[in-house]
């Protein structure tokens, strides 16, 4: 039997999948590999965010006498600059902008929107902690014309691909165009992603839970009950579990994408401006939900599936319930007050 080829890189990657889809123009390929470039500029800089004084400072001036840029200041505009003139695009948003980013009309547009998380807990670089770049893409429903809001607002089911970069003890790109989950390795001395882990099956129930417990009192009785559940010793359920939270929801999601597990920001009442919790549905959530559930585990709001969640504004907050499809299932049951 022949073995199977190693060494592809996303690129070889993407235009087997454009090959495999009948319809396929080369635009979405054109598309993501500006974002893979996107990435590698991101990249490169969070590797040196120690030594260039971009900490996380705005106004200062660094050694080179350039106005220094909060790092995910940084991955914003070179997100934008190099996605808007991609030719693909017909309009992006992004968790940094309050409003949908125009394409510049000098440019040509194509029938692809992209919304994107840019840097994903950003408040850990200064510590060392692995952060990520979020995207989801959807496809213009017509042709021609401004792209309105009501275009941009439309279900997660709509994505045609979502997934993220994670910029951590090595660079990975996990993504989905609705094919299975592929994961991608960067080699640093050759600057390419590698596929690593082709088709990531997430196992259907887990024994990590990650949520912030400080936020403990201001949960939902159910959330309480159901985390109470989980660290209460059963060893015939596999129970307690492993507390694991770092804080970076990329982070946190691709341990438990790769291991099991669940992960949770419920809604709390911790902050009154923030009742369905702290995640965004169009930039967060949602992309996450599709990379989930291609993965074979489920994403809801505690009782609805993310992906069926319509928008009302670009930037909903939704409670979010991430991972092993048996977990999920298992906090609904006690957020609907149907467990024990
Ligand atoms: P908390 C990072 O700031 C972030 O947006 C996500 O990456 C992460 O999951 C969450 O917030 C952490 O929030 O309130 O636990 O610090």
């Amino acid at each position: 039997m022949q073995g199977k080829k190693v060494g592809v890189t996303v690129t070889e990657h993407l235009l087997r999948q454009q090959r495999l889809t009948p319809q396929a123009t080369g635009a979405f390929t054109l598309l993501f590999n500006e974002l893979v470039v996107a990435a590698k500029l991101i990249n490169r800089e969070l590797n040196k965010a120690g030594l260039n004084d971009i900490y996380g400072f705005t106004g200062d001036i660094n050694v080179y006498g350039e106005q220094v840029q909060k790092l995910d200041d940084y991955a914003h505009r070179v997100l934008v600059r190099r996605l808007s003139q991609s030719e693909q695009l017909c309009a992006m948003a992004s968790e940094e902008d309050a409003d949908i980013i125009e394409i510049p009309s000098t440019v040509p547009h194509g029938p692809y929107i992209l919304l994107m998380d840019p840097l994903d807990g950003s408040s850990n670089i200064d510590v060392n902690v692995s952060v990520g770049t979020i995207f989801s893409i959807r496809r213009r429903l017509h042709e021609g014309g401004p792209v309105t809001l009501e275009e941009v607002l439309r279900k997660g089911t709509e994505q045609v691909a979502a997934g993220y970069f994670i910029y951590g003890s090595s660079t990975m790109l996990v993504y989905t165009t609705g094919q299975g989950v592929h994961g991608f390795t960067l080699h640093p001395a050759l600057g390419e992603f590698f596929l690593s882990h082709e088709n990531i099956r997430m196992p259907k129930r887990g024994k990590i839970f990650s949520i912030n417990e400080g936020n403990y009192n201001y949960w939902d009785e159910g959330v309480r009950r159901y985390v109470d559940y989980l660290k209460t010793p059963d060893v015939s359920k596999g129970r307690p579990y492993t507390s694991r939270y770092i804080g970076s929801l990329v982070s946190d999601f691709h341990r438990n994408l790769l291991k099991g597990g669940i992960f949770m920001y419920p809604a709390d009442r911790k902050d009154p401006k923030k009742p369905s919790g702290k995640l965004r549905l169009m930039f967060e959530a949602a992309p996450m939900a599709m990379v989930a559930e291609q993965a074979g585990g489920a994403a809801t709001d505690g009782v609805r599936r993310i992906l069926d969640i319509e928008p009302q504004t670009l930037h909903d907050r939704v409670p979010l319930f991430v991972g092993s499809q048996e977990d999920v299932d298992e906090a609904g049951r006690f957020l609907r007050g149907e467990a024990p």
